[in-house]
């Protein structure tokens, strides 16, 4: 059976759950990394030299990177529509994938850590004020392009929506700070 290796509060390994339940893909998932470890031992760095999760075990194939993980188990094991119908519609999947973990991740992050992690006291508010202008910029390309469509690769859910939604769901929960 295939594994996946992480803790299922992991935002990277929740993006491949997530995938796995939408294929219907049964698998075994362990917890590595946090506050379960494992993920610096010699044996899990065998398999991610990151030490990092997820990592997905299929049969002898190993590979780490939760979006190409997301990519090759809806390409190998997708049906439609998680299948990709062509490479251009692979590409444009693809592309709003890495989009989100290139443009959306990093200032909804620092938002995330400073408003959420950091004390009152200790927050520097002007990198609040800059990461605040990025998502707002950035989020306000994603809703152009959903005017236009449904989902971002198309009229169909596919495997980028879900890469989406995350940073989304983290940027809302921050929303009342103006
Ligand atoms: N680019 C990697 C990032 C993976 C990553 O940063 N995972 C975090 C958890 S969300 C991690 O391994 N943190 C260390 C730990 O959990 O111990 C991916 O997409 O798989």
């Amino acid at each position: 059976m295939i594994q996946l290796l992480g803790r299922n509060n992991s935002v990277h390994t929740q993006k491949v759950m997530w995938c796995l339940a939408e294929i219907g893909l049964p698998i075994e998932r362990l917890d590595v990394g946090g506050a379960f470890g494992g993920n610096t031992d010699h044996k899990y760095l065998a398999l991610n030299p990151n030490g990092t999760v997820p990592t997905l075990i299929d049969g002898d194939f190993v590979m780490w990177e939760s979006n190409s993980i997301v990519r090759y188990l809806a390409q190998k094991y997708g049906k439609a529509p998680w299948q990709p119908r062509s490479l251009e519609h692979a590409g444009l999947a693809g592309q709003w994938m890495d989009w989100t973990t290139n443009a959306v991740i990093p200032p909804v992050r620092t938002l995330f850590s400073v408003l959420m992690r950091t004390k009152p006291e200790d927050r520097d508010m002007g990198q609040v004020r800059i990461a605040r202008r990025q998502a707002i910029g950035v989020f306000a390309i994603l809703n152009a392009h959903l005017e236009k469509q449904k989902f971002v690769a198309g009229d169909e859910p596919m495997m980028s929506p879900g890469r989406c939604m995350t940073p989304q769901a983290v940027a809302q929960s921050v929303r009342p700070f103006n």
